[in-house]
C-alpha cells in the first residue's frame, strides 16, 4: 500500500514544486510562509533525527530503558506540527518527539520518561498545549475528540477571530486505526462537528504487522463512512503535510467540522529499540524509502531557492550540539527517590497508597538490615 492517484504531493522527490489541480488550493499555503519559517522546517528535520540517532545509541549503552525512533517520519511530523496556532491542543502517539519540540517540550522529558525516572507528566500548559505520549494505542483519539468537544461547547470556534478559535490536532498510526478508540472517535468528531484534525501516520507497520493486514481498503477512504472528509498526502513531503494539515485546521477551528489526513510515510528504523525489523521486512521495502527520504528532498528545494552551504552547516552544528548535550544530560541524570512511584496517583492523600508505601519503605529497609 503505497502512493496512489490521489496521493497530494506539493514537493517532488526531485525537490521542485509541483502545480497541478490537486496541488492548487494548497500552493498558496506554501507561498505566504516566510522563509525563516521555510528554515525551520529543515532545521527542525535534521536536528531531530541526529537527536533521535543519539538516543538510540544511549538505549544501546544501557542508559535508557527503550528509545522509540522517528527515523524517517519528519516531514509527516515537522509540517502537521507547525500548522498548528498556540492555542490549539496537540495529542500525540508516543513517536512525535519533534511535535514536542516545536512547542516547546524540552526532548530531555522524553528521555526522563524512558529511562524510566517519571511517566512522562509534563503539563500542557507548560508545553504548549502538548499532551502526553499515549502507548495505549489509539486511545489519545478520543482525548482529543472529547477535548474539541469542550471547544465546541465554550464557543471558540467558528468566531472568526484567529487569536479564539482553536481544534486539536491528534497524531496516530495505521495500526491504531483497527483500535475502537479511534472508531468510536470518529464517530463523536463526526456527530459533534468537532474541531480536530485527525492526522495519521502510516508508516505501513504496526510493529511487524502490515498494513495491508490491517485494511483492505487504502485508510483514507475510511473516514467517508463516517461523514468525515480526508486527503491522503506523501507524508515524506514536509510542504503537503504542513498545507494540508493548516487547511485543515483552518477547516475545523472556523466551524466545519472534523478532517482527516493520510500522511504516507515510512518507519525506517525499528518500531523501538525492543524489536528487529530484519526478522519481517524486506530490504528491496526499505530501500524504495529509503530514495523518497523527506530531508534529502527538502534540501533540494532549499538549495534550489539559493539557500547556501552557511546555512546547511549551521544546521549540521546545531544537531551536533542537541546531541551532545543530551548526552551530557542524560549521564547527569539522577535515580528519583522511590517514594515518587506514590506520588500523584490520586490529587488527594489515599489510605490504601499510603498503606502500600509504608509496606513498600519497610520492604527497602530489610534490605539494608539485611546487608548490615
Ligand atoms: C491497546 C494496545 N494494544 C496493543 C499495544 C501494543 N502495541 C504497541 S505499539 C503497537 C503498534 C502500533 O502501530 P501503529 O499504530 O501503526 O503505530 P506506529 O508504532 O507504527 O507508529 C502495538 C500493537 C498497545 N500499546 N496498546
Ligand atoms: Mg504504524
Amino acid at each position: 500500500m503505497s502512493y496512489t492517484e490521489a496521493t497530494v504531493q506539493l514537493l517532488s522527490p526531485q525537490g521542485s514544486l509541483v502545480e497541478s489541480d490537486a496541488t492548487a488550493p494548497y500552493l498558496p499555503l506554501i507561498a505566504g510562509l516566510d522563509e525563516s519559517r521555510l528554515l525551520d522546517f529543515h532545521r527542525q528535520m535534521v536536528v531531530i533525527r541526529r537527536f533521535d540517532i543519539e538516543a538510540g545509541n544511549l538505549q544501546r549503552q544501557g542508559q535508557l530503558a527503550l528509545w522509540i525512533p522517528s527515523l524517517g517520519q519528519e516531514a509527516a511530523q515537522v509540517g502537521s506540527g507547525y500548522a498548528a496556532r498556540s492555542q490549539d491542543h496537540i495529542f500525540p502517539a508516543y513517536r512525535e518527539h519533534v511535535v514536542g519540540r516545536i512547542r516547546g517540550l524540552d526532548p530531555m522529558r522524553i528521555i526522563e520518561m524512558l529511562r524510566g525516572l517519571s511517566h512522562g507528566g509534563w503539563v500542557p500548559e507548560e508545553t504548549g498545549n502538548f499532551h502526553l505520549f499515549t502507548l495505549v494505542i489509539g486511545s489519545q483519539a478520543l482525548h482529543a475528540t472529547g477535548y474539541a468537544m469542550g471547544m465546541r461547547f465554550d464557543g471558540v470556534v467558528g468566531t472568526g477571530d484567529p487569536e479564539v478559535d482553536a481544534a486539536t490536532l491528534v497524531y496516530f498510526g495505521d495500526g491504531a486505526t483497527s483500535q475502537g478508540d479511534v472508531n468510536e472517535a470518529f464517530v463523536f468528531a463526526a456527530s459533534y462537528q468537532t474541531p480536530q484534525v485527525f492526522f495519521l501516520q502510516n508508516n505501513h507497520w504496526a510493529i511487524s504487522v502490515p498494513v495491508e493486514r490491517q485494511s483492505r481498503t487504502p485508510l483514507y477512504l475510511r473516514p467517508a463512512g463516517f461523514g468525515i472528509p480526508s486527503v491522503q498526502i506523501d507524508g515524506n513531503d514536509v510542504l503537503a503535510s504542513y498545507a494540508t494539515t493548516r487547511a485543515g485546521l483552518d477547516a475545523a477551528r472556523a466551524g466545519e467540522g472534523p478532517r482527516f489526513i493520510e500522511a504516507l510515510t515510512y518507519r525506517m528504523g525499528a518500531h523501538t529499540t525492543s524489536d528487529d525489523p530484519t526478522k519481517y521486512r524486506e530490504d528491496e521495502e526499505t530501500r524504495f524509502w529509503s530514495e523518497r527520504d523527506p530531508i534529502t528532498r527538502y534540501e533540494a528545494y532549499l538549495r534550489g531557492k539559493g539557500v547556501g552551504d552557511d546555512f546547511f552547516r549551521e544546521v549540521a552544528v546545531e544537531a551536533e550540539d542537541l546531541a551532545a548535550d543530551a548526552r551530557r544530560r542524560t549521564l547527569a541524570l539522577t535515580d528519583p527517590p522511590t517514594s515518587k512511584v506514590f506520588a500523584h496517583v490520586y490529587t488527594d492523600a489515599h489510605p490504601l497508597v499510603a498503606e502500600e508505601a509504608a509496606w513498600y519503605s519497610a520492604f527497602e529497609a530489610g534490605y539494608e538490615e539485611a546487608g548490615s
